[in-house]
């Protein structure tokens, strides 16, 4: 039994899932070939069905959602091309700059309530393309926001800014990582979030379940380029049939089950909050909860550990807690137990 054993309940991320016995048997049934050579059936299919999801003409599989975003900004982008990103996106902030080093692109970086620039900082922050400037390029958004707290934000929120990339010759690419949360929240189609974008990604390793694997959707020719990014990167995977057919199923079963992630996010906010702790409870959209401390969240986290809770640190007295497939009501219960017995850190 390994540290992080299921005796632990697990809300670091959603990203720690396990495929489901079903899963894996899926898995083990899959049909594969050389998907380098495009033979691998069940890639195809994948890829075919998550296109037609996200509403986009093809998709392309890929082995995480930071490699989806990296050769997103590598298709739209050239050397020294400006992306206007808000400063909390996880392009930014958790990507380790990994933008600078492959597609060698310059941010500019935004920020705003809920993960959104202002139409106005936007508008304001585009320079006429001109000797002196960087090349204004791709407006890189995100949904749901992870660092705002898994907000949801509807299309009409996203059209203005888009609007304004329009009118300044820019792409704008989505990190749909949680694209399906914000579409169950929403209770809107994932394709209605993904319509106004050139490109999207989406995981299917956070809530949906799957061990591995994004998917980045565009035009087929974007994709056939972005095709070519992820040879370059090393991102070619030759019988990933295997994992496609995991990305297979979580589409299948595991999109409408994310309202039970949902439900699960609010049930331990309000056991939270009824304790004392700060939670801000409107604000609970997906399967994030953050809690507002007192005391370092990083010393928190190892308190809540040794009561057989992990969570993670979103600030120096931010702690996140993500809800997911394997976190059941009694795992609720127990967090919002163990929780009661630190109230004196
Ligand atoms: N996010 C992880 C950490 O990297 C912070 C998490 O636990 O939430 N886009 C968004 C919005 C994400 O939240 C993540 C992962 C990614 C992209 C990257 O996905 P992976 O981990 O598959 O590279």
């Amino acid at each position: 039994m390994t540290e992080f054993s299921p005796t632990y309940v697990d809300l670091r991320s959603d990203t720690v899932t396990r495929p489901t016995p079903a899963m894996r048997e899926t898995m083990y049934r899959a049909e594969v070939g050389d998907d380098v050579y495009g033979e691998d059936p069940t890639v195809n299919q994948l890829e075919e069905y998550a296109a037609h999801i996200l509403g986009k003409e093809a998709s392309l599989f890929v082995p995480s959602g930071t490699m989806a975003n990296q050769i997103a900004i590598l298709t739209h982008t050239q050397r020294g091309d400006e992306i206007f990103i808000h400063r909390d996106n996880h392009i930014f902030y958790y990507e380790g700059g990994a933008a600078a080093m492959w597609a060698q692109a310059t941010f500019n970086q935004l920020q705003g309530p809920e993960g959104l620039m202002s139409v106005d900082e936007l508008e304001a922050s585009i320079r006429p393309r001109n000797i002196h400037h960087p090349n204004p390029r791709l407006l890189a958004l995100e949904n749901t926001h992870n660092r705002a707290g898994g907000v949801a934000l509807s299309r009409e929120r996203l059209l203005p800014l888009i609007h304004v990339a329009r009118q300044h010759n820019l792409r704008v690419h989505l990190d749909g990582a949680r694209i399906a949360n914000a579409a169950v929240a929403l209770k809107v189609d994932i394709r209605d979030l993904a319509e106004d974008v050139d490109s999207v990604s989406m995981c299917l390793s956070k809530g949906l379940g799957a061990p591995v694997g994004s998917v980045l959707a565009g035009t087929r020719e974007y994709v056939e380029q972005a095709r070519i990014y992820r040879k370059w990167l090393g991102g070619g995977m030759r019988q990933a049939g295997i994992i496609a057919a995991a990305g297979i199923y979580a589409l299948d079963h595991h999109i409408e089950r994310l309202a039970d992630d949902h439900l699960r996010a609010h049930k331990l906010a309000q056991g939270l909050q009824s304790l004392g702790y700060r939670v801000d409870i409107p604000s609970i959209a997906t399967n994030m909860v953050m809690v507002d401390l007192d005391v370092a969240a990083e010393k928190f986290a190892v308190a809540l550990k040794s009561k057989g809770v992990l969570a993670g640190a979103m600030g120096p007295n931010r702690l996140r807690l993500v809800t997911h497939l394997d976190v059941n009501d009694e795992g609720v219960e127990r967090t919002i137990e163990s929780f009661s017995q630190l109230l004196s850190l």
